[in-house]
């Protein structure tokens, strides 16, 4: 790794994706490919030396822990399950905002009796959530779709990201408790922060500028 090696930016399609664009574009970053109608995985941009990776969103930490990708885009909620090793998180982008909170069935009362069941793809931050509380509670981990867990009795709350809470009033949930605001975050591998430091501290102030300028 050396400051003349490429500089891999990890970004996941959609919300993120989207926001993030006017961010990289203030820092004289522009894709030359569209993700949307392009197939390709690595975007090439307007700069020689920096590509895009397009990753699920839950994968970014991971690439850019292992210094696959040298900075990524994720959300707060995603950083919180992947534990943040490897990682400098070193700005607060304040694109892709929403609440982690629990839900469940309007007007339903806590089981008595029995633990209460909470279904989630978000199992670290649940746990935590929880224990804090001095509550003990039975964790089911889901892959999507978790609003459906309450309406056929697989649990009796939920813990996902709600933005409008219009997903959830549309299932007959209601948010109960919050546990965090989330936005989205940029995050450094530990290596390339001091590896390729020119290129990555500009970077990131360029975009601590456009971020100052968007609020
Ligand atoms: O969709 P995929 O399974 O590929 O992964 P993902 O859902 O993690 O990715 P994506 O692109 O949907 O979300 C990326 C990041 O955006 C998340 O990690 C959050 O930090 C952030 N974000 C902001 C949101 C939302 N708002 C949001 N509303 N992520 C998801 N949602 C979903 C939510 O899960 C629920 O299904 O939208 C629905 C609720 O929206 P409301 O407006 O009806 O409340
Ligand atoms: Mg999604």
């Amino acid at each position: 790794m050396s400051e003349t090696d490429n500089l891999i930016i990890a970004l996941s399609k959609g919300r993120i994706y989207k926001e993030t664009l006017p961010l990289l574009k203030h820092a004289g970053i522009e894709p030359v490919d569209d993700p949307d109608t392009s197939r390709k995985l690595i975007l090439d941009t307007n700069r020689d030396d920096v590509k895009l990776l397009i990753l699920r969103a839950t994968d970014v930490p991971t690439y850019v822990q292992y210094g696959a990708a040298d900075l990524g885009v994720a959300g707060k909620d995603v950083l919180m399950e992947h534990g943040g090793e490897g990682l400098y998180e070193p700005l607060d982008l304040k694109i892709a905002r929403c609440k982690l909170m629990t839900a469940g069935r309007v007007g339903k009362e806590e089981p008595s009796g029995r633990r209460l069941r909470v279904a989630t793809k978000f199992v670290n931050s649940t746990r935590r959530f929880y224990a804090d509380r001095g509550e003990q509670v039975e964790i089911i981990k889901l892959y999507g779709s978790m609003e459906l867990a309450p309406l056929v009795g697989l649990a009796d709350r939920i813990v996902d990201v709600v933005d409008t809470g219009n997903t959830l009033k549309a299932n007959g949930l209601e948010p109960k408790e919050h546990i965090a605001d989330i936005s989205s975050r940029l995050i450094v591998n530990k290596a390339a922060m001091k590896m390729k430091h020119n290129r990555v501290k500009a970077l990131i102030d360029q975009i601590a500028d456009a971020v100052a300028k968007s609020q």
